[in-house]
């Protein structure tokens, strides 16, 4: 039922539980929906049992006289803008300073307990505070100096006057229980604080002093502090002393290490350490016991102990880690992956085999390789590891993984879903046919192994060599790390080969990273396993057997296995995680077996089951074909044609363009201009949007797409880096945002991939030309934000640039409401490339059998304007369901979409919500936690703006309106949802969307039964 979505708001609930005298108090900032309340609800009028209100954040201006019938205590109306004072003369009130001047002449001071200074209230209101204190008339428990939310920049031009007069303030409120000076640069701790005996929390952050005396944390009462946001270094050695503190907020701090001190806070349930350079979480974490919160960035290059793949994944699994190397001590990491790539038969496989034995033979019959092989090598070495005193060198057999890629075209755009980090790669050129093209090579190890070294060696097969400009190649490509020659017929060459190769690998970074032991005796289980896959329990049983208990703990090992490349183990999928694949090239193998089936080639990519049985069919691969193609369908190699049985590898499409029609009245073009163009967007592109594809219009380098009444027509052009898209002027801006859209998570798996959007002339000459001039969009902006017309290079015509730019980002139907969805159609939003991916897939499928059209919002939403359309498009009875997980909520993109939706008057009723397990809504304190995660990106933002010029500041002001935006909103929007009686994701699962679909069907009027 609708009802059982969009109940009452927590608003509502609070309401409710005041009224059954289980609560007595309401917060208008906090539990209101979103958009702050003008007025007092009526209906707080019949809470007999209120005691306590809190107005911060709320707009109101005024109280309602019918306040008074009611027995309220207190009234906390810091940040609230009201206007006038309530004849309420028996509540206890919070105020701003600047009121408590204001209505100096309404209120008693006895009875005001919390008061707070912003960078607004002038001298006199100062002055005012100041003197009743001195005066004794007033005696506060609670103070805080605060930039308020909604004007981060504002400037402390009263600043000197704060400075003269807080020590004099804080000496005359001996009772203080809360103090804070938050977001103003005052530079020092007050000396009063210390004699403050029942400060339970105190707050200082970006304050911005360079030290914190030793007597705050003999603060007898404190449970919570933070230091957020100064300039610290070290704490002082008596920090150990706060007994009682269970909450310790040092993020954004120059600290180096975790101080000492900290692991004797017994009572300590969250430590915040986010933006600090910290290098190592120690196991000293074990003795914090009751820690429940801990946040680090495990991305900083900084922190490497634990690994930064067992931090990633959070505070249980670096205490697993510490727990098994307390059981089992720590062994140490001596295993990397070697990729050897290059073109088809330059001679990598007899590289491969060479290494391992010189004296293997050259074979005239050695087979094309396919796909993927990976062969083991092993070596004696030496691991050096770092120790607190210093560095230790011990013996260690070096383990490889050889991975042999094959050459041939075919599989070049497949490679790069194996090209890993940490690695080291050697790219074999056949020095006979000259056919190697380095720089294509270089790139595509460039993109995507994170700096992981490469060695080009040149194979000279008996003949000459060509002269590599090594110089000018290794400025480019900084992970060029050697070049070397080798003849593998004579095997002139090869020794100084392998050498380089094993030192590159015993250099790599990861190398003498500790391990417990337990996990490398797992990992020696599995590799002496011949077997090509098992299954998750039979893993989890091999974990038991070597002294794992828990499940966590296993599921650690394997992610961290399957990141090393060791192992195949897809855990956040449903369906593959339940095989852990032990030989990743049986896996790829399998898959490489469809891609280069005769029938299947014939076929033009096309397949059915029954393909796939006769594919797979020993029966090794029966229990795991569905796997095998959803595994094929991750790697975006292939899609299940919409509605039928069938699969169309795009890879494998027809080279010839098909014939469609293409009589639009007119059309757009756009290119996409790639530095270096990574093999087979296009195909990815394809999958991505396969539910868009026009009847047949798609073949091996284009598509055709089509939505509602737009179309587009992309073509890539590989030569030219390029790919061309055609856009039919009716709905162009929709479909652009979808094409630009899905292109650009595509481009984001590339990590530096560098891409320009262009948009032809539209001069006459350009028009007729073939090659027309080309503007950059950026080109374009700068000059349409400047109002200057731009000059064609053709023509030499200027033609105006901000026209160029409407044409696909403007409103092309007149910013109407009109509503372009029918009936039974219902959006989603949610964070592409996640793991809702899945699930919006299972959800579509699942609600188009219903006869119900689920709609992907694939606006792309760096440009506003889309956004707002489509929210307009949306039209009043329509339904949006808004996936939330953790990564949707911290997706500036997704937040922006939220806060849009949330605008709407009839959210409530046209929202439904499902939450992630990972989406922490449901407690308060995760959903603070969001709301600190977005006003730390703002704080960011708000101090590197300070760094940079006026002239630059453009669209960082922009954006930083934009995290002012959804900090405001976060903490209202989450709680609205969380109250909405949400449906769980778990609740979904086998539960075919059936409870979904019924409020959905109330409300979009699908089929329902
Ligand atoms: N004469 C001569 N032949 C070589 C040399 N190196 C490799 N070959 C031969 O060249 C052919 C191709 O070598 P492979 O090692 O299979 O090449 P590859 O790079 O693995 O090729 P793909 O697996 O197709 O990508 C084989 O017949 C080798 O025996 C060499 O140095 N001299
Ligand atoms: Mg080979």
């Amino acid at each position: 039922m609708v009802d059982d979505w969009a109940s009452s708001s927590r608003f509502e609930q609070d309401i409710q539980a005041v009224a059954d005298g289980r609560s007595d108090t309401l917060d208008l900032g906090r539990s209101y929906h979103y958009g702050a309340p003008r007025e007092l609800p009526a209906a707080v009028r019949q809470l007999t049992g209120l005691r306590t209100l809190r107005l911060g954040g709320s707009g109101l201006t005024a109280l309602p006289g019918w306040l008074a019938e009611l027995p309220v205590e207190t009234i906390d109306a810091r940040g609230c803008p009201l206007q006038e004072m309530p004849p309420m003369p028996w509540v206890r009130w919070a105020l701003d300073a600047g009121k408590l001047y204001a209505f100096r002449r309404l209120i008693d001071p006895g009875r005001v307990y919390g008061a707070a200074i912003g960078p607004g209230d002038d001298a006199p209101a100062i002055a005012h505070l100041g003197r009743l204190i001195g005066e004794r008339r007033l005696s506060l428990t609670e103070l805080v100096v605060e930039t308020p939310r909604g004007m981060p920049s504002a400037t402390w031009a009263n600043l000197a006057e704060v400075d003269r007069h807080l020590d004099e303030l804080i000496a005359g409120l001996p009772r203080l229980r809360m103090f804070g000076i938050v977001d103003c640069p005052l530079g020092r701790v007050p000396e009063p604080i210390r004699r403050l005996r029942h400060l339970s929390n105190l707050r200082l952050s970006a304050v911005l002093p360079e030290e914190v005396p030793d007597w705050l944390f003999e603060l007898p009462a404190l449970v919570a502090l933070d230091l957020s946001h100064n300039r610290l270094p070290r704490l002082p050695e008596t920090l150990g002393r706060a007994q009682r503190l269970a909450e310790l907020d040092l993020s954004y701090n120059p600290l180096r290490e975790i101080p000492d001190e900290v692991w004797q806070l017994e009572r300590l349930a969250s430590l915040d350490l986010w933006g600090c350079p910290i290098q190592r979480i120690p196991a000293e974490i074990l003795k914090l016991t009751a820690l429940t919160d801990l946040r680090v960035d495990e991305t900083r290059p900084e922190l490497t102990v634990p690994p930064p793949e067992v931090t990633a994944r959070g505070l249980d699994a670096i205490k697993s880690y510490w727990t098994q190397e307390r059981a089992s001590g720590m062994d140490y990491l001596s295993e990397a992956k070697l990729l050897i790539v290059g073109e088809a038969g330059a001679g990598k496989t007899t590289l491969a085999k060479k290494i391992l034995h010189p004296s293997y033979p050259l074979n005239v019959g050695e087979g094309s390789t396919q796909g993927i092989a990976v062969l083991s090598w092993r070596f004696a070495s030496a691991v050096r590891i770092a120790e607190a005193d210093g560095e230790r060198v011990l013996e260690r057999d070096f383990r490889v993984n050889i991975w042999d890629f094959g050459g041939q075209e075919i599989y070049h755009s497949t490679h790069q879903f194996f090209l890993t980090k940490r690695s080291v790669y050697v790219l074999v050129s056949d020095e006979r046919k000259e056919d190697t093209d380095f720089r294509y090579w270089l790139e595509v190890v460039n993109l995507l192994s994170d700096g992981s070294p490469l060695i080009i060696v040149q194979n000279r097969k008996q003949g000459r060599m060509q002269e590599l400009d090594v110089r000018t190649l290794r400025q480019e490509y900084p992970n060029l790390v050697a070049t070397l020659s080798v003849d593998l017929s004579d095997n002139s060459g090869l020794g100084p080969t392998i050498a380089r190769v094993r030192r590159e690998l015993e250099l790599l970074p990861h190398i003498g990273t500790a391990l417990p032991k337990t996990w490398q005796d797992v990992r020696m289980a599995l590799e002496a396993d011949d077997r090509e896959y098992i299954t998750e329990t039979e893993f989890f049983r091999i974990c038991e057997d070597h002294g794992f208990t828990r499940q966590t703990d296993m599921k650690q090992l394997g992610g961290f296995l399957h990141d090393l490349g060791i192992c195949l183990y897809f855990q956040e999928d449903p369906l593959l995680s339940r095989t852990v694949v032990l030989q990743p090239e049986w896996g790829t193998g399998a898959v490489y077996r469809v891609l280069d089936d005769p029938q299947i080639m014939a076929n033009r990519g096309v397949f059915d089951a029954d393909d796939l049985r006769r594919i797979w069919h020993e029966p090794i691969y029966e229990p795991v074909r569905d796997e095998l193609v959803r595994l094929m369908a991750k790697f975006s190699l292939c899609f299940r044609v919409r509605a039928t049985d069938r699969y169309v590898a795009p890879q494998l499409l027809s080279k010839v363009r098909p014939t469609y029609p293409w009589d639009e009245p007119s059309d757009l073009t756009l290119r996409y201009l790639y530095d270096v163009m990574p093999k087979g967007i296009v195909h990815r592109l394809i999958v991505e949007l396969h539910d868009l594809i026009e009847d047949e219009a798609v073949w091996h380098t284009g598509v055709v797409f089509q939505y509602e009444t737009g179309r587009a027509e992309v073509i890539e052009d590989y030569r030219r880096r390029r790919l061309q898209i055609r856009l039919a002027a009716r709905n162009s801006r929709v479909m652009l945002s979808v094409v630009d859209r899905a292109l650009n998570m595509i481009h984001k798996s590339y990590p530096d991939l560098k891409v320009e959007r262009l948009r032809p002339c539209n001069c006459e000459a350009c028009v007729a030309a073939e090659e027309p001039t080309m503007f950059s969009m950026r080109e374009l902006v700068d000059f349409a934000r400047a109002g200057h017309p731009i000059q064609c290079r053709t023509s030499h015509q200027l033609v105006d640039a901000s026209g160029l730019l409407s044409e696909l980002w403007q409103p092309d139907d007149g910013g109407t409401s009109r509503r372009a969805s029918g009936p039974g159609e219902v959006f989603v939003s949610y964070k592409w490339g996640g793991d809702a991916d899945d699930m919006v897939d299972e959800m579509q499928g699942k609600l188009a059998a219903r006869g119900l059209v689920v709609t992907r919002d694939r606006d792309e939403l760096r440009y506003r304007d889309p956004i707002q359309q489509f929210m307009r498009r949306l039209g009043a009875g329509k339904a949006v369901i808004v996936l939330l997980d953790d990564a949707y909520l911290r997706s500036k993109n997704c937040m922006f979409e939220l806060t849009e939706v949330a605008d709407r008057e009839d959210f409530r009723q046209s929202v439904f919500p499902i939450v992630l397990p990972d989406a922490n809504i449901f407690d308060p304190i995760g959903r603070l936690e969001y709301v600190r995660y977005w006003e730390d990106k703002r704080v960011e933002l708000d101090q590197a703006m300070r760094a940079v010029g006026q002239e630059n500041l453009q669209g960082i002001r922009e954006e930083l309106d934009l995290y002012e935006t959804i900090r405001n909103a976060i903490a209202r929007i989450t709680d609205v949802l969380a109250d909405m009686n949400t449906l769980t994701a778990a609740k979904h699962v086998g539960g075919d969307f059936a409870e979904l679909y019924r409020a959905l069907g109330e409300k979009v009027g699908g089929r329902t039964q």
